[in-house]
């Protein structure tokens, strides 16, 4: 039978954490390799269609914490704020891996990527999962704390952003097209980066509504994640297109 291991939480989120600062040091000289980093554009071994990619790599953060929640016995009918937040998270990965694959015109994905994604998303969604469902602990009120609100209000702030930034990139290609053009409108006018400034203030509107390490771990593991990746996207966007906005920034409006 399971319980709350409060050391477990504290080692797998410090670990998170790690992978965090390892996730940095390496990429933020080189971008991630894939997308519009990949070199080898036209080599299509050791790569899956984007569609299949996309769907295998994050179907673990929706199943593994979902599976968590339904299987949990006795089932933990209190308090609310657990389940609510549980369910949070699983939403968005169930648009992540039942919607966003399917309407994605990107490019075949690197099996070793997809791997290795894999394994993370295995990972943090168990941990997310069972930290809101065997441990945390919240009073009766949390959903009228100033934190669950105004998290919860970032979440779904940022996840709109998301959604909506994914949304212009995907309309700027015919299908069956691979080239790169310049986004425009949304808050793409502002940043090159938009849907990951999007999923980054998400994920920490989800800490801060949760106020728990392994979400805050998570959040942080994101903007080491993404982060860098937006400042290469826009290094590539300004040696690529000379009539790229001069004014736009990388990935925070106005600042950077
Ligand atoms: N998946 C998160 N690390 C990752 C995959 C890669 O969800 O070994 C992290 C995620 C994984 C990573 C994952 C974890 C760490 C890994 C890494 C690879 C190496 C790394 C495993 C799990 C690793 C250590 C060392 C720690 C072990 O052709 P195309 O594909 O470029 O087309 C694109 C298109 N597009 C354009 N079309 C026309 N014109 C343009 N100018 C265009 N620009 C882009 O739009 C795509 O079809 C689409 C989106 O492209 P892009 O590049 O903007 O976003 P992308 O990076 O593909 O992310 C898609 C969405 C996005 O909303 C983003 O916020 C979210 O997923 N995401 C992505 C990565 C991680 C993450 C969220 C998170 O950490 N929360």
């Amino acid at each position: 039978r399971m319980q709350c291991y409060p050391g477990l939480v504290l080692a797998l989120s410090s670990l998170l954490g790690a992978l965090a600062l390892l996730q940095l040091s390496l990429y933020l000289r080189v971008p991630s390799r894939y997308g519009k980093h990949e070199e080898r554009l036209c080599r299509p071994r050791g790569r899956l269609p984007a569609r299949c990619a996309w769907f295998l790599q994050e179907l673990p953060s929706f199943l593994v914490p979902a599976l968590l929640l339904a299987l949990r016995s006795p089932p933990r009918l209190e308090p609310l704020g657990c389940r609510l937040l549980c369910c949070l998270f699983c939403w968005h990965y169930f648009y992540r891996t039942f919607i966003y694959p399917f309407f994605t015109r990107g490019r075949p994905f690197p099996l070793q990527l997809l791997f290795f994604g894999m394994l993370f998303c295995i990972y943090n969604g168990f941990l997310q999962g069972y930290y809101l469902i065997y441990c945390a602990e919240y009073p009766n009120d949390w959903c009228t704390d100033i934190r669950f609100t105004s998290g919860l209000l970032l979440f779904l702030l940022g996840m709109g952003i998301n959604i909506h930034s994914d949304l212009l990139l995907r309309q700027l290609r015919k299908p069956g097209e691979v080239t790169y053009k310049i986004p425009q409108g949304g808050l793409f006018t502002y940043v090159s980066g938009a849907n990951y400034f999007g999923e980054i203030v998400e994920w920490f509107g989800f800490a801060i509504a949760t106020w728990s390490l392994p979400a805050f771990a998570f959040a942080f593991f994101t903007l080491c994640c993404i982060g860098p990746r937006a400042y290469h996207h826009h290094r590539y966007y300004l040696k690529t297109f000379t009539d790229y906005p001069k004014s736009r920034k990388a990935l925070i409006p106005f600042v950077f």
